[in-house]
């Protein structure tokens, strides 16, 4: 498998594992879980070839360990970023760290410095501790701006964060006034590089 058919087949398996599982007629449980051979059952129904080889070469391949696989090998599931109304991951719950980031564009600067950071369609915000990833993050929908968030202060106000099994952390919605713009390495670009797996 080629670089392009990995990271496609990785975002074919991030649309379904984390929002569309019925496109399928696949069924995750509340943990997200998904049965391999329903999913390559499933997947071949809509003319893509999976076998256990691919999704262990993508599992394996993914830098942002995006999906995890059962111990048994049995099942899979993605690490975090769902939006599908079955699922209800159980994330361990967490003290973070001082400070946390988000990468986003600076089209949503003016909303989000309104209304604070939101889930929308995820269940969660989604916050990194490397800036560096945070700005990969951001390029997705255009020109990126880096947020650094006072993760520390919410938790000591009762917010409650999650880490997922890529590290990835989780919390339900950020306030404005845990919000501060940081700034951003001169190399950023207007690039939009559309590395997103959804
Ligand atoms: C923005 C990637 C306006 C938010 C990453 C983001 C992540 C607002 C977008 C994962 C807003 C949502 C998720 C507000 C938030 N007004 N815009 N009030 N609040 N936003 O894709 O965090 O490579 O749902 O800034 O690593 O970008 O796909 O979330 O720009 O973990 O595996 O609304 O996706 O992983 O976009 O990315 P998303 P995200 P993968």
């Amino acid at each position: 498998m080629n670089n392009k058919q990995l990271n496609e087949t990785s975002k074919f398996l991030s649309y379904i594992l984390r929002h569309e599982p019925h496109t399928i007629g696949l069924q995750l449980d509340t943990e997200g879980w998904a049965d391999i051979n329903s999913l390559i059952t499933g997947a071949a129904k809509e003319g893509r070839v999976l076998d256990q080889a691919i999704i262990q070469t993508v599992v394996d391949s993914s830098d942002k360990k995006r999906f995890t696989l059962s111990d048994d090998g049995q099942r899979i599931r993605a690490a975090q970023g769902h939006s599908a109304a079955d699922v209800n991951l159980q994330h361990v719950e967490k003290e973070p760290p001082e400070f946390l980031y988000h990468g986003t564009a600076t089209r949503f600067l003016e909303s989000i410095l309104q209304q604070g950071l939101i889930a929308g369609l995820r269940h969660h915000v989604h916050l990194l501790q490397e800036i560096q990833t945070a700005i990969a993050v951001g390029q997705r929908y255009g020109k990126p701006v880096v947020l650094k968030i006072e993760s520390l202060r919410m938790y000591q106000q009762g917010f409650k964060f999650f880490q997922a099994e890529n590290s990835v952390w989780l919390t339900e919605a950020v306030p404005v006034n845990f919000i501060s713009k940081n700034q951003l390495p001169d190399s950023s670009s207007d690039k939009n590089t559309s590395t997103a797996n959804t």
